[in-house]
């Protein structure tokens, strides 16, 4: 039977002989962040619909394309758009990604996206960095047969899931405000009760991505860091009705700041390997 992890291999199978060689880091670019990649340098760029069991994302502002670019001495892939388990397809394409560059031979995952922000103080457009989620899409990506050997089994251990020395790598290399993420199911925004709820839950930040990752890139060993862009205020806190829109005019406006730190916590991590 062929697996989500025979697939992944596939993948990663085209992307060594696409791009030469394996890789170390890879970066994942979610809402907001797309045009962030103009700051990080030139690359080697593939449509990724052309990377085997990867879609042509359809979320609004996401990238369609897998690059490969160099960080001093790391070689790093990007993925300048996602798949959101929203979209309909299932859990395995949404982290499809994650594995792919696990079996590419990356040890650490960037993953960025746009979010909803519970805290008034936290500036719209101004990156943070998550330090742990609250899982609420009632999904995993571990369910199913337990993992072909010599895969770890699937009750993966989500202690440290958000990596305390990329952590503190990050911190170093741009000083950010750090917060827990609430990921749920989308695609519809929360109603300002589950705002509420969130926020006694402890959330910070509201989205629609990343959790599945972090679960699937801890499954397979990946160091993980994942940075969040603030592009409005949580529903029945922010003034205004919640929109696709705003989010895009938001990431446009925050592209350079965003990939300025996106390319200085790269370049960290790069020196600190
Ligand atoms: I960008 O306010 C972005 N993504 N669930 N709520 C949820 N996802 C989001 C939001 C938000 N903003």
């Amino acid at each position: 039977m062929t697996t989500a992890f025979d697939l992944a291999a596939d993948a990663a199978a085209f992307l060594r002989k696409r791009f030469a060689g394996d890789h170390h880091i890879v970066a994942v670019l979610g809402s907001g962040w797309a045009d962030a990649v103009g700051v990080l340098g030139a690359g080697d760029r593939c449509a990724i619909s052309e990377v085997p069991g990867f879609k042509k994302p359809s979320a609004l502002g996401h990238g369609g394309e897998a690059i490969s670019l160099t960080i001093g001495s790391s070689r790093v892939l990007v993925l300048t758009g996602r798949t959101h388990f929203y979209e309909g397809h299932g859990v395995a394409p949404v982290v499809h990604g994650v594995r792919t560059a696990a079996a590419l031979g990356c040890k650490v995952a960037v993953l960025t996206n746009g979010a909803g922000v519970l805290r008034e103080d936290w500036p719209i457009g101004e990156p943070v960095m998550i330090s742990d989620h609250i899982n609420l899409t009632g999904q995993s990506p571990m369910t199913g047969d337990n993992p072909p050997a010599p895969l770890a089994g699937r009750f993966v251990d989500l202690t440290d899931a958000y990596s305390k020395r990329l952590r503190a790598i990050a911190r170093g290399a741009s000083p950010m405000n750090e917060g827990v993420y609430l990921g749920l199911h989308g695609p519809h925004y929360e109603t300002p009760a589950e705002i509420r709820a969130a926020r006694s839950w402890g959330a910070d930040l509201v989205g629609m991505s990343t959790v599945l990752e972090v679960i699937a890139a801890r499954h397979v060993g990946l160091e993980v860091l994942a940075l969040s862009l603030p592009t409005n205020l949580a529903a029945g806190i922010s003034p205004t009705p919640l929109s696709g829109e705003e989010v895009i005019a938001v990431g446009k406006k925050s592209a350079a700041r965003a990939g300025e730190v996106l390319r200085a916590v790269l370049s960290a991590i790069d020196a600190a390997a």
